[in-house]
């Protein structure tokens, strides 16, 4: 425990004198959409919608209207090969790491007993993601298409 609370000092202490770089730190990246485009935080939406992640970031995923996001094998606005849905990407909910084993997310399971109910789901950036992840709307497919890339 002593350890513990010594090496969580010790990054404070980096960080605020800016030893640490930026991709240090975990980021919350809200992926929302306008109409039938996806968007970025406050953005506009546009397809494809190019979102840099990197290891640790964790993607909120929240709409308004009928949407839905499934991960590809192909840009998802490509003419051939056509795009399919590829779900090895994410490891969802109670899958076991094993049957997924080139998984970049990681569905995050957290309990909403108790708390404000919202239409999202959350997924958090695995050490594994090096290389760009395409997705589409489950509802709009190739029109409604972006692309997570490993952030500069
Ligand atoms: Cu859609």
């Amino acid at each position: 425990m002593t350890n513990r609370i010594a090496a969580l000092i010790g990054v404070v202490l980096l960080a605020g004198i800016g030893a640490l770089p930026q991709s240090a730190s975990a980021d919350t990246i809200k992926l929302g959409n306008d109409q039938n485009t996806w968007k970025l935080g406050n953005n506009p939406g546009v397809s494809p919608l190019m979102v840099p992640v990197k290891p640790g970031d964790v993607i909120e995923i929240a709409v308004r209207g009928t949407h839905g996001l499934a991960t590809l094998d192909n840009p998802g606005n490509q003419a051939s090969p056509a795009p399919a849905v590829d779900l090895s990407h994410i490891l969802k909910c109670g899958e076991d790491p094993a049957s997924k084993p080139n998984a970049a997310f990681q569905e995050i399971c957290d309990s909403r007993v108790g708390k404000n109910l919202t239409l999202s789901m959350r997924v958090v950036v695995l050490g594994s993601f090096s290389q760009d992840v395409h997705f589409w709307c489950t509802e709009h497919l190739n029109i409604m298409v972006g692309t997570f890339k490993p952030a500069p």
